[in-house]
């Protein structure tokens, strides 16, 4: 057993396979982060540029996030630390026009395992609903994803939303082709590359 299994796992779209794997890794005492990066994700990472190279079609990067999802589940309970009471409230969602949740499920999982509460609104989400969100479950921080080129523009609409609707709370942003530059650009209060780096986000902004 290797993490290389893991990884080919997701590359042949076997999700009973992959969950099977990670289960195997985690009792092997292999940590988290070893099996989500050089496992799970690594495997997305040559799925999108097979995709990107014309060698993947759509169905088949479906299959293949699919699986990665399975191996996600499996490791869910254990991105947990302790967990007593609520250390904040995020609302999270993938924005306006954009599908992909797998990057944003991930984020919403460890935070939820920092304590946090979380509001998870899913995909294609419009300003509107992150501003309602926000109001009613009197959020500290939106939390918006995005994977797509083509919808990075939604994140500054949902952003100045939030702003003239009076919130308080505060924005951060993130997903592959997300930049500081344009986060500065559209006034996030925060980005991040990866889920942990969005935890630490929102434990400096709730002071957790
Ligand atoms: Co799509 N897709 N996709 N796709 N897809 C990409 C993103 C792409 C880069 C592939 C490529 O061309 N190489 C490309 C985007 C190009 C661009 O705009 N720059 C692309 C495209 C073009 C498309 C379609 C347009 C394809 C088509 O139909 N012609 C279409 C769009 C649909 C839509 O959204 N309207 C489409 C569809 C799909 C599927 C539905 C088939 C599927 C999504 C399934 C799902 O999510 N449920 C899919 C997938 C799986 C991918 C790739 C292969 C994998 C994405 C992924 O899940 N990565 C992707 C290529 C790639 O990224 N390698 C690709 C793993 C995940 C853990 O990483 O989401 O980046 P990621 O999340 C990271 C960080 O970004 C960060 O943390 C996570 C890791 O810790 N992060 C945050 C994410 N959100 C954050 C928020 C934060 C902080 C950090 O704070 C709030």
């Amino acid at each position: 057993m290797a993490i290389t299994d893991i990884y080919n796992g997701v590359m042949a779209f076997q999700v009973d396979k992959v969950k099977e794997l990670t289960q195997a890794e985690l009792d092997a005492g292999t940590d988290i982060e070893t099996i989500l990066n050089d496992g799970l994700i690594g495997a997305m990472d040559e799925v999108g540029e097979k995709f990107s190279e014309g060698l993947l079609f759509v169905p088949e990067m479906l299959m293949a996030a699919k699986a990665m999802k399975g191996g996600l589940e499996i490791l869910k309970p254990h991105l947990s630390e302790e967990v007593s009471h609520s250390k904040g409230t995020v609302v999270i969602g993938t924005v306006k026009g954009d599908l992909h949740d797998i990057g944003k499920n991930l984020v919403a999982m460890m935070m939820e395992g920092a304590g946090l509460t979380i509001v998870d609104l899913g995909v294609d989400v419009d300003a509107e609903k992150f501003v309602e969100a926000a109001k009613n479950n009197n959020a500290d921080v939106v939390a918006l994803s995005a994977l797509l080129t083509t919808t990075m523009p939604a994140m500054e609409t949902t952003i100045k939303a939030i702003k003239e609707a009076g919130l308080s709370a505060k924005t951060i942003i993130g997903g592959a082709p997300v930049t500081e530059a344009f986060a500065n650009e559209i006034g996030a209060d925060g980005r991040s590359d990866d889920a942990p780096g969005a935890v630490e986000l929102v434990r400096q902004i709730v002071g957790a």
